[in-house]
């Protein structure tokens, strides 16, 4: 008995503890946590009905982390690092939810953050985080890659910690990801759904699937499906985009960091990186939120937009298990829910009607 519930504290205090032996940390490291990871990984069978019944979907639910997405996994190491090394602050460049995050660890480990967003293009959920956790935001004309230029000018040249997924902590923490989903299914998944935009996620995700299978803990990788919006998609383009648009604002984004690392994501897996429609990810979106009640936000639902492309296309011939990365919370967006979802009907406080409406 007592060791199940060691291991369930355990899984509770966060990555860094629940991995220990897998992260980059001593026992001089300070570890700043939130008690992130540990996310439900939701079996999806409706979902599954409806894309392709040869599919057994899984939904690793992301937006349940301390602040709502997946940068917790990363920014836990991040900050733990850049207090063990003395930091006073850090900076990053964000679409949104990096910039949350780096806020909320900042603000737990007492030291500053500052935040550089593209102007108007941020949802409302992750601004309002920013600036709560105390964070000094600066909002630019400009969109996420001039953003990111400028936090690694700034970085090169002054005492300020950059925090960024460039930053190789970030992934060392975000991995984890990768291990939590092996050891919920006793195995690795055939098919690993992420959507992508400066690209740090799906470079964690193999790391580590790759490290779990280099120590015997998996006999095999899943094939890595990646996913980025069709007005923001480099990778799937072959060059930058200089003006990316799309209404998933989290991956908004024309040059990413690691855009070689998710290549080679890509073909050492045997996965591929495609993209989806702006109206695509609207449908899966949809989908999620009434077919399994699961709200996540526009640029989560890419990767199901993605698996469903593909399963669309006849590239799955086989029963296989896909997960799908939920990267971010449905709560983050409240605009675009709004906006896409069936407007609220408004009536008197009239009994009458109101069973009108409900059809009794
Ligand atoms: C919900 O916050 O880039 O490919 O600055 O917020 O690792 O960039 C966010 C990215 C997917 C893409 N889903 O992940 C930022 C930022 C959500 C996101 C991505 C982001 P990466």
């Amino acid at each position: 008995m007592e060791a199940v519930a060691t291991e369930a504290a355990m899984r509770r205090s966060g990555i860094i503890q629940r991995y220990r032996q897998w992260m980059p940390v001593t026992d001089a490291t300070p570890v700043i946590t939130l008690f992130e990871g540990d996310t439900p990984l939701i079996p999806a069978p409706a979902l599954a009905a409806a894309i392709d019944s040869k599919l057994k979907i899984y939904l690793k639910y992301e937006g349940l982390n301390p602040t709502g997405s997946f940068k917790d996994r990363g920014m836990t190491m991040a900050i733990s690092k850049a207090v063990e090394a003395g930091a006073r602050a850090v900076i990053c460049a964000s679409t949104g939810n990096t910039a949350a995050s780096a806020a909320a660890y900042s603000a737990r480990a007492g030291i500053k953050c500052a935040v550089l967003l593209p102007a108007g293009e941020v949802a409302l959920g992750k601004v309002s985080q920013s600036l709560m956790h105390g964070a000094t935001v600066i909002a630019i004309d400009g969109n996420f890659d001039d953003a990111l230029r400028l936090v690694r000018e700034i970085t090169d040249e002054y005492p300020i910690e950059l925090v960024n997924s460039l930053n190789p902590y970030r992934i060392e923490g975000q991995k984890s990801g990768a291990f939590e989903i092996c050891d919920a299914l006793d195995g690795p998944p055939d098919f690993h759904c992420i959507p992508v935009g400066n690209a740090g996620n799906i470079t964690a995700y193999w790391k580590g699937y790759t490290e779990y299978f280099n120590a015997g803990r998996i006999d095999r990788r899943p094939k890595m499906l990646g996913f980025q919006a069709a007005g923001s998609a480099p990778i799937v383009k072959g060059h930058p985009i200089e003006n990316p648009e799309t209404l998933a604002t989290a991956i908004r984004i024309g040059n990413p960091a690691s855009w070689k690392q998710a290549e080679a994501a890509r073909d050492e897996s045997g996965g591929m990186i495609d993209m989806v429609t702006d109206e695509e990810i609207v449908e899966a979106y949809k989908m999620l939120a009434r077919l399994e009640g699961v709200f996540c936000e526009p640029a989560s639902a890419a990767s199901v937009a993605g698996l469903r492309k593909t399963a669309a296309s006849g590239y799955f011939s086989e029963p296989a298990t896909a997960v799908c990365i939920l990267t971010g919370h449905g709560l983050k967006d409240p605009n675009r829910a709004v906006s896409c979802a069936d407007p609220l009907v408004e009536l008197p406080p009239d009994k009458g009607r109101i069973l009108d409406l409900l059809g009794f």
